[in-house]
Parts: structure tokens; sequence; C-alpha cells
């Protein structure tokens, strides 16, 4: 609530200096040049490497990493999407964090931050990102229909994040990706064993991904065995002083 509390504000303010008319009139392609969705469905290892400094569970997990120093490393090494958080006061992520990535790789960018107002979805489109991040916990069943949409309209993969099987009603048709987050993020506790209990419960015609707290290739593959193809991990990376490196170690 917090986060979003926050998020809303900095919206506004970001308003002020461009409106979402002037920001959807810089649009001018709306093709999504690298999915994040097919990417994942052809992929073999489905890792989805994240780029984060810090997090709230967490505190800095390493405060002066470079976009630069990691970004090539991830693709080069084997990650099926790349994950950069956009949120700075929780995350230390910066805007200018996913267009330098952007510029450095054609892996799919998934655009990581609390969504809660269409004009981010234009900004991600901006920015470079082939794919939003729609949090169930944090909307609405017809926000996460109208951001999905739009979503659509703009070329965007839409990856909704569950984490209970209350929100499964959040699912509709404009979702190319269902993840489920094995961290309760009122709580911050986090078990895989969320994934496993909400592998059946996902209609089969989505592409399911497993979200967080993943540090084990045993815990990859137990969970591809029950549907997974996508598998979202930072800290696991983010805590060495390579995460590139310690991504393709990971694979090996
Ligand atoms: C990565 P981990 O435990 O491997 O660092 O988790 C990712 O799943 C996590 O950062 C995350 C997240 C989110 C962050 C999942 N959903 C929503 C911010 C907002």
């Amino acid at each position: 609530d917090k986060i979003v509390a926050n998020k809303r504000k900095e919206i506004e303010q970001q308003k002020k200096g461009i409106s979402i008319d002037q920001l959807a009139a810089k649009i001018t392609n709306t093709t999504n040049l690298y999915s994040f969705k097919e990417s994942l469905a052809n992929s073999l290892t489905g890792i989805i490497a994240e780029f984060k400094r810090k997090s709230p569970s967490r505190g800095w997990i390493f405060e002066n990493a470079k976009i630069q120093e990691v970004i090539p490393y991830y693709s080069q090494n084997g990650a099926s999407a790349i994950s950069v958080l956009t949120d700075t006061e929780f995350f230390g992520g910066t805007f200018a964090d996913l267009e330098l990535a952007r510029s450095l790789t054609r892996t799919p960018l998934l655009r990581k931050d609390f969504m809660v107002d269409e004009y981010q979805i234009y900004q991600a489109k901006l920015l470079g990102a082939n794919a939003i991040l729609l949090i169930a916990a944090s909307l609405t069943i017809g926000e996460t229909k109208q951001f999905a949409v739009k979503a659509r309209e703009l070329g965007l993969d839409v990856l909704l994040e569950i984490h209970n099987e209350k929100e499964l009603g959040h699912i509709n048709e404009y979702v190319d990706v269902v993840g489920v987050n094995n961290r309760d993020l009122t709580t911050f506790i986090t078990d895989v064993k969320g994934s496993f209990d909400l592998a059946e419960k996902i209609p089969s015609d989505f592409l399911k991904i497993s979200e967080s707290g993943i540090s084990k290739a045993q815990t990859v593959r137990e969970l591809r065995e029950v549907g997974y193809r996508g598998f979202l991990m930072g800290e696991n990376f983010m805590k060495t002083d390579n995460p590139g490196l310690a991504l393709k170690q990971f694979i090996e």
C-alpha cells in the first residue's frame, strides 16, 4: 500500500512534466520486436534474470550495480528474458536503467514496477520494454483488464502476477503470461510451495512462470515438471559481485 501510494504521487508529478497525450503521441511503432512470451515459450532455460539493486525485504543487494556490467552478460549467458526494476524509492532502479538496457540487448525486457495508471504503460513502451507487470494484489479486476487491453494495443506483452487462489479471478484474455509470486508482498514471507499449490489451478492456455525465492537448479527442474516455463530470479544473481557470471554458473 505504501509503495502504491508513493507511486501515485510520483505519477502526478510526472504528468506535470509531460501529459499522457504527449506521451502517446511519441509512440510511432506498436510492434513488439522481442516478445517476452515467445521467448519463454521457445527457450530452453526459461530463466528471467532480474536487475535489482535493493528491495524492501532485503535492503541493498548491490548498491552500485551498473546496467552495462550486467545486462550484456545476462543476455550472453542464457537469460530468456530480463526484468529491470524502474522503481527508485524502494528498489533503487531508474527509467534510465531500462533505456540503457534496451540499447545493449535484444533479449526481451520486462518493465518491473507497480503499475497503477495507464500513463506508465506508455512510459514502458517508450523506454523500450517488451512486457509489463500487472500485480493482482494492487489492482481491481477492472483495472487489470483495462491495463492489459492498453498494453496489447501498444504492442506490449502482459505478465499478470498472482499470489493466491483468490487472485485467479484477475486473469483475462488479454494476459499473456501468469506469474505466481512466491513472496507474499504484505509479509515478505517467501515459499516456493505457492507455485506448486497453484500450478494446476491456472488455466492451461496461459504460459506459467514462478517468481521469487528461487536459488536452486533442482527447484527449477521440479517447477518445470509441474508446468512452469519461466523462472524469475533476482537476488540469487544480484547478491554476487558478478550477476551475469552467477547466471552462467546457475545454468551450467
Ligand atoms: C525476483 P528474487 O527473490 O529472486 O529476488 O525475486 C522477483 O520475483 C521479485 O523481485 C518480484 C517483484 C515483484 C519485485 C516479484 N514480483 C513485484 C517488485 C514488484
